[in-house]
């Protein structure tokens, strides 16, 4: 506790202690949090609806145009932030930036977890400069948010990358989408030695990962949390040409998450914002009986007019996500939908060992198109449609598709 950023830190924590807030406090979201979350910060808290929230600081230049509390885009609730950082804005911190930061770095060798859903509006124009739009900042020994951010979440020329300087890499996550809600996941082991670990998730998707090499380089502990917009190009002095002026973003249904957590308890798609109708991609398909020219795998290859089919009750399907989901319904085509019904249910795992049931009932009979039952989200790997009888009671269980579905 002796470099020169800690007293200024300890004041500011004295200062939210003097407000009744503690650095660290958990939001009062209407859902309770699991126990590994430590933070929810989606902006439905009446309390979090301040610029800074409780537990955050504010890099901006300009109240409430830099940083404000929308409800006419939104990923979950009612609310969500605004960001705006204009090319002419004041900068701050030595840059131009519109950010809100963890006050502090977090203790040496943290697991931690960070869910976080970020909207680029159509007039989020392609720029051959990029921004940073969300980072992980170490503190050295002389001051706190010296130096290039280990990792850093960014866009430039149309596409998301990510930034990891210590390993001289930069990843390209794919073209970003605009007007619509792109959902984050990052759980890092940060280590200054061989044992860290990064894995990330867009869209509940795995997109990147590694094990066993640094994270970053702090010596005092581990990188603290900023997001909204960095843009070091429009600093004065700089000679990199930009195509604008001017950035706007969103972001919501922030969740931060110690080693006690999973990916399913940060995951944006948990919120229960949004209606239960994202299909989530299959890695694999097995089946505990099936005829040979009907698979298993013919039962999420997208086609309608193939099947698997498998002979007697308890026949059962499962489909493997690839990573833990958030899974709050699932979709099924039966092979003769139209003509008769069928009585399933649906469980679901987070191991492929242990499955609890999600939902039991009879299908239609009346179309061939997939039928969505939906029930209270839950962490799954795993979804299993296991059968029991049809209308006709022939014995087979034959599914067209199956889909597993996220919020
Ligand atoms: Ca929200
Ligand atoms: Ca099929």
């Amino acid at each position: 506790m002796t470099s020169r950023w800690r007293p200024v830190r300890a004041l500011l924590a004295c200062a939210l202690a003097t407000a009744g807030l503690a650095l660290a406090a958990p939001g009062s979201p209407a859902q309770a949090d699991p126990a590994g979350v430590t933070r929810t910060l989606d902006w439905e808290n009446p309390a979090d609806r301040t610029v800074p929230p409780p537990g955050f600081y504010k890099q901006s230049c300009c109240g409430t145009t830099s940083t404000r509390i929308v409800s006419d885009v939104k990923r979950d609730g009612g609310y969500a932030a605004r960001f705006e950082l204009n090319k002419t804005d004041a900068a701050v911190s030595n840059g131009k930036r519109s950010e809100l930061t963890q006050p502090d770095s977090q203790p040496a060798n943290a697991e931690r977890w960070y869910g976080f859903s970020i909207y680029l509006p159509s007039s989020w124009v392609y720029d051959q400069s990029p921004e940073i739009v969300s980072q992980w900042h170490q503190c050295d020994a002389s001051r706190c948010g010296g130096g290039s951010p280990p990792l850093a979440l960014k866009t430039e020329k149309g596409h998301w990358k990510l930034d990891m300087p210590l390993r001289s890499q930069t990843v390209d996550l794919d073209a970003y989408s605009t007007g619509t809600w792109t959902d984050w996941v990052f759980h890092v082991k940060w280590s200054t030695g061989s044992s860290g670990q990064l894995e990330v998730w867009r869209n509940g998707v795995y997109k990147f990962g590694f094990t066993g090499s640094r994270t970053h380089a702090d010596t005092q502990g581990s990188p603290y949390f900023k997001f909204g917009i960095y843009k070091w190009d429009w600093n004065s002095g700089s000679t990199h040409p930009s195509d604008t002026t001017q950035r706007v973003m969103y972001y919501d249904a922030l969740r931060l998450g110690d080693e006690r957590a999973t990916f399913a308890d940060v995951d944006p798609a948990r919120s229960g914002g949004g209606p239960c109708n994202r299909v989530q991609p299959v890695v694999s398909a097995s089946a505990s009986t099936y005829e040979d020219i009907n698979p298993p795998q013919y039962a999420v290859d997208g086609s309608l007019s193939t099947r698997w089919s498998g002979y007697g009750f308890g026949a059962y399907l499962t489909v493997d996500l690839g990573a833990q989901r958030s899974v709050c319904g699932a979709g099924v085509a039966w092979h003769r939908g139209d003509v008769r019904w069928n009585d399933y249910t649906i469980y679901t795992s987070v191991d492929g060992v242990s499955y609890t049931k999600a939902w039991e009932g009879r299908s239609s009979g009346t179309t061939l198109q997939a039928e969505v039952t939906t029930f209270p989200a839950r962490p799954a790997r795993y979804v299993r449609y296991a059968w029991w009888n049809n209308a006709e009671a022939n014995g087979w269980a034959s599914i067209t598709e199956a889909t597993a579905l996220s919020a």
